[in-house]
């Protein structure tokens, strides 16, 4: 990484701590990406963002807020970046996915917590995670109530704005979360000084689309029974798309598929002919959360569709471009986002419809359900999950784990079972 230890200084980061996390990176780098065969040339930009994880991207957001501009931390795919980016604002994921932050979560959450909960805290109170410096206001949201809980505590160091999400989904619920996110407006409004305007929506809905797009087409490339790409740099795009400019992703997504799209014309795979195809489902698997992927790529299989929210929920179902006013665009906004499957919910069918109708789009030969120790949600609806895999004749391996490395060994030793029962 170039040299950015003025600008974390200024941030007020620890530098002693964050020293020692990015002396970790490199070696990573290389152990989970460089070392694959065959990888597709356009995931060079991706491979240089992540080389540079704390220093491009926040040094843009530095730049930013430098002539005035707004940043807008967020924790959940349910957000809706559109407001923020109509007023001018930029939005950031802060989900964290390192070991590395879950002992600073610690010192202020019981030790059977969510570790992504715990790392969130460990990022922001640790001082090693520059996005968590530059974000201005956190936008949590009433999901879990692991997360419910830590953002009150998060609010006690940063402006902190949480969205009542509904846990259900009947018209009234719809109509809910369309209040909710005409208060998010009026509250990024206020921060910003900028008005959200029917045109600056509209252009939003269109940024954010276009990536939706761009990454469906990712996902559809991955469908044949030619393998373009490996699952271990899919996940990785999908995670960087929360943090970086909307439309030089889409941009980027795009350039590569145009290459995955050539590899599949001419049969260019990464994985040899007969490679078992898996899906992995669950609970999102954020920044730099690669474990499973490797795992799983690693001992065998190929990862060939993420049914999570680093993964097709946070992808599937445009936005309705038809509305006109800020209004009409605000309840297309709601409807849009009140698909997305999330175990929060209750009853949440559509998520096992979702996971069947992708396991026939994508060929699966298996599923591997991820739960992150101590979800509750994920992990109490793995159980329904199972039947309906079982009744479908789609096998599944049900995995808890978390961000530490403890349990990899017996973790690939089930996995090549199940790759090996899969035939
Ligand atoms: S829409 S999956 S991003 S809430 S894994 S913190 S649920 S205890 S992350 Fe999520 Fe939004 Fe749902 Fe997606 Fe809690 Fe479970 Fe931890 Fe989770």
């Amino acid at each position: 990484m170039a040299d950015y230890q003025k600008m974390w200084a200024d941030l007020g980061m620890n530098l002693e701590m964050h020293d020692i996390l990015c002396s970790v990176l490199p070696g990573a780098i290389g152990d989970v990406f460089l070392s694959q065969k065959n990888r597709p040339e356009k995931m060079d930009y991706f491979d240089f963002v992540l080389a540079e994880v704390h220093g491009v991207r926040p040094a843009e957001l530095v730049k930013f807020r430098e002539e005035g501009g707004k940043v807008f931390g967020t924790f959940c795919a349910y957000v809706p970046d559109e407001v923020i980016i109509a007023a001018g604002a930029i939005a950031t994921g802060l989900c964290a996915g390192s070991q590395f932050w879950v002992p600073g979560g610690e010192k202020y959450l019981p030790a059977n917590t969510c570790p992504l909960i715990k790392a969130m805290l460990g990022a922001r109170f640790d001082r090693t995670c520059p996005f968590y410096r530059l974000a201005d206001v956190y936008i949590g949201e009433t999901t879990c109530d692991g997360k419910k809980k830590a953002y009150e505590i998060l609010g006690t160091d940063v402006p902190m704005y949480v969205m009542d999400l509904p846990q259900m989904k009947r018209e009234k619920d719809v109509k809910k979360w369309a209040g909710e996110i005409r208060e998010l407006k009026d509250m990024v409004e206020k921060e910003t000084g900028n008005k959200v305007t029917a045109e600056s929506l509209k252009e939003a809905i269109k940024i954010t689309n276009a990536k939706r797009k761009a990454l469906q087409r990712l996902f559809d490339c991955r469908k044949g029974k030619n393998i373009p790409i490996s699952g271990t740099d899919v996940i990785l795009a999908l995670q960087i798309a929360y943090y970086d400019d909307p439309k030089r992703f889409t941009q980027m997504v795009n350039t590569l598929c145009d290459e995955l799209e050539k590899r599949n014309a001419e049969g260019v795979s990464v994985f040899p002919e007969g490679t078992k195809r898996i899906m992995l489902s669950g609970t999102p698997m954020v920044i730099p959360n690669w474990k499973l992927h490797n795992l799983v790529e690693t001992s065998g299989g190929a990862v060939v569709c993420e049914e999570s929210c680093t993964g097709t929920r946070y992808f599937e179902n445009l936005i309705d471009e038809s509305g006109e006013t800020v209004d009409e665009m605000i309840d297309k906004i709601a409807e849009r986002y009140m698909k997305i499957n999330c175990a929060c919910f209750t009853p949440n069918e559509g998520r096992f419809d979702d996971i069947i109708r992708l396991c026939k789009e994508h060929q699966i030969d298996g599923v591997i359900d991820q739960n992150l120790k101590f979800c509750q949600t994920y992990d109490v609806e793995g159980y329904t999950l199972e039947q309906r895999l079982k009744e479908a004749g789609i096998p599944v391996l049900g995995i808890e784990t978390d961000y530490t490395d403890s349990d990899a060994q017996q973790l690939k030793t089930r996995i090549e079972a199940f790759i090996e029962v899969l035939g």
